[in-house]
């Protein structure tokens, strides 16, 4: 049997104690936003899965597609020994690349979703017997700790989540990432990239509206965690591209003039007729604005991978 390790390194209510926060901070301001992590419970996250298979959502099939051609190129530059993966999910896309990977020993997938992480375990250790795999309940946005590891060691932060963070979250992040790695340590990054307009307000806002679905789960999970009584109907679903800021912006339109009860926060949050809720940013990025904030946190661009059609990018970058 091989070794597998689970660790929390979020204490049981953390998550609970970090919901109520978004929620007092991200209804009380103006205008109102709230993290898009709260999407992921389970219901999220399978609707989520189902999003990556639309054919307007090609962020997916692009990313995979560049992972299928580069797997082997990616295990020989990095020769890594260790891959830890930030918001590891389902894990589905990175057996392209443990495929490829002879040299691995251990695996870390780090994810907030304990479901995701006990499947995709179980799925890989059937696959892979040998494999050491030490999932980690984490958020990856609040700091990372991570078991002592062989390096080399391969950071991968896959999906174009990196876009869901602010610009200065992104630094942040970037540079708590950059405390990961040691030299011969490398980081490999999936940033979907800017393009037509269409292409992008379409993967956001499909014909079936399951990302509209997607949207409104915010909704319920506030009404299952904090009691509140969203009515997903009085929401329509927006998606617009911000071509200042070169991202796509997900939210929730209020139809009416309303008041939500948040009885767990003691709040009443009053919505105008037509007022937007920010839900998401998903930024976009080009290969000179990725290098460049690589650069200020000390990291330093490799490699730059596209797929066929230019989509999508994965880039390795070294301390
Ligand atoms: C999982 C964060 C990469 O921003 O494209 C999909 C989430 N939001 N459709 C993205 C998402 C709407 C997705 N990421």
């Amino acid at each position: 049997m091989s070794p597998f390790l689970l660790t929390r390194t979020l204490p049981e209510d953390a998550t609970g104690a970090a919901l109520r926060a978004d929620v007092l901070h991200g209804l009380t301001r103006t205008p109102k936003a709230l993290p898009p992590k709260w999407f992921y419970d389970a219901r999220g996250s399978a609707l989520f899965e189902e999003i990556t298979t639309l054919p307007e959502y090609y962020p997916t099939r692009a990313e995979r597609e560049i992972l299928v051609a580069r797997a082997a190129e990616i295990a020989g530059i990095t020769g890594a020994h260790t891959l830890i993966e930030l918001g590891s999910g389902s894990s589905e896309k990175t057996r392209h690349l443990i495929d490829a990977m002879a040299s691995l020993h251990t695996y870390v997938p780090v994810d907030v979703s304990e479901s995701a992480l006990t499947g995709a375990a179980n799925t890989l250790l059937a696959h892979r017997p040998g494999l050491d795999v030490h999932a980690l309940i984490a958020d990856f946005t609040r700091g990372l700790a991570l078991p002592g590891t062989p390096g080399p060691r391969l950071v991968a932060f896959l999906g174009g989540t990196l876009g869901n963070l602010l610009p200065a979250e992104r630094a942040a992040f970037l540079s708590s990432v950059r405390g990961l790695l040691s030299p011969g340590d490398a980081l490999l990054l999936g940033t979907d990239l800017v393009k037509d307009e269409s292409v992008l307000v379409s993967a956001y806002d499909d014909a079936t509206g399951v990302t509209a679905s997607f949207n409104k789960n915010v909704l319920s999970v506030m009404n299952r965690e904090l009691e509140a009584d969203f009515d997903p109907d009085t929401f329509d679903h927006v998606a617009v591209w911000d071509r200042d800021h070169e991202w796509i912006e997900m939210r929730l339109r209020s139809t009416a003039a309303q008041t939500v009860k948040i009885p767990a926060l003691g709040l009443a949050v009053d919505f105008a007729a037509g007022e937007e809720m920010r839900t998401e940013v998903s930024a976009k990025f080009r290969k000179e604005g990725v290098k460049a904030e690589l650069a200020a946190q000390g990291l330093d661009l490799t490699h730059w991978w596209t797929d066929e059609r230019g989509r999508f990018a994965l880039s390795l970058s070294t301390p």
